[in-house]
């Protein structure tokens, strides 16, 4: 089953946004295949976002992802990667939607609360940065009321 690979950054935590992040992906349907409380070390953060290396906030992006801990996780589900990203909302908090996270509780493109996973490759490299093999394979008892 498709996983994506979810992280709450370190504005999502100390402002108290992690119970309501992971509510909205359990609500949604989605299941939990791990998950860890962790402080992001700098080569970590680098690698993670090594795609924006060249970018003007590449430095700012590393100091605030590395400032405070983060609550990492990957979830599972039919559809799971492109579906996060409608969850999450637009990369800028101003002009993404009400109802999703950054649209429902940012403001700064700079403190957008959340990273997911923007393809199915990017997940598996991200999964396996992050976890490794570290992941737990279950199957809620739910599951049949979720999917036919
Ligand atoms: P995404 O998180 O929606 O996939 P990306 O374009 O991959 O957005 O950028 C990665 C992260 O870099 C963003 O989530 C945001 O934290 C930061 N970022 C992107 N663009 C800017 C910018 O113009 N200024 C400051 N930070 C930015
Ligand atoms: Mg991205």
């Amino acid at each position: 089953m498709e996983r994506t690979f979810i992280m709450i950054k370190p504005d999502g935590v100390q402002r108290g946004l992690v119970g309501d992040v992971i509510k909205r992906f359990e609500q949604k349907g989605f299941t939990l295949a791990g998950m860890k409380f962790m402080s992001v070390s700098q080569e970590l953060a680098e690698q993670h976002y090594g795609v924006h290396k060249e970018r003007p906030f590449f430095g700012s992006l590393i100091e605030f992802i590395t400032s405070g801990p983060v609550v990492a996780m990957v979830w599972q589900g039919d559809g799971v990667v492109a579906s996060s990203r409608l969850l999450i909302g637009a990369t800028n908090p101003l002009t993404a939607d009400p109802g999703t996270i950054r649209g429902d509780y940012g403001v700064n493109v700079g403190r957008n609360l959340i990273h997911g996973s923007d393809a199915i490759e990017t997940a598996q490299t991200e999964i396996a940065l992050w976890f490794g093999d570290d992941l737990v394979e279950w199957m809620p008892t739910v599951t049949p009321w979720i999917y036919e």
